[in-house]
């Protein structure tokens, strides 16, 4: 290897090595801001589920409505984990996390796929249909706070 390429060989595995730029001012506003897509998340999420569970009357309309919004929140959480977030404020979050990242990226992709799932059930108006996706989707977040959540 000539000296230019390895001086290039050695910079790019620099650039490779150095942790993804933070998108967050610090780490407490990481943690705020899964937390806060999580919630607004949860918050939808349960109206539907008092759907399906019988606890309210099933409204096709706000079923849509909720669902839209789980199915944009299930997007933005993931940004919020990013190195450096484990600690610094309030949190739950178990450290493999970070210490296992591809395994939980691959576990968070879940979600999106299912929550779109769920639209399109909501989408088609019928309740029994709804149910199901519902619980697949109940299944995606179960088994992510088994995993990656403490208590
Ligand atoms: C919810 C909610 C969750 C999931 C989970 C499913 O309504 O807020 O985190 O369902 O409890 O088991």
């Amino acid at each position: 290897v000539k000296p230019a390429a390895s001086l290039a060989i050695a910079t790019a595995a620099v650039a490779l090595a150095l942790p993804a730029s933070a998108e967050f001012a610090k780490p407490e506003d990481a943690i705020k801001y899964r937390q806060s897509a999580l919630f607004v998340m949860a918050q939808h999420f349960g109206r539907i589920g008092a759907m399906v569970n019988g606890r309210a009357p099933y409204d096709g309309a706000a079923a849509v409505t909720s669902a839209e919004i789980v199915a944009d929140m299930s997007k933005l959480p993931w940004a919020g984990f990013e190195p450096g977030t484990d600690k610094g404020g309030n949190t739950r979050a178990k450290p493999e996390i970070w210490s296992a990242p591809a395994k939980f990226k691959e576990n968070s992709e879940k979600l999106p796929v299912e929550t779109i799932k769920l639209l399109a059930a909501a989408k088609m108006g019928n309740l029994d249909t709804l149910k199901t996706a519902f619980a697949n989707t109940a299944g995606v977040c179960k088994s992510c706070h088994d995993t990656y959540r403490k208590d």
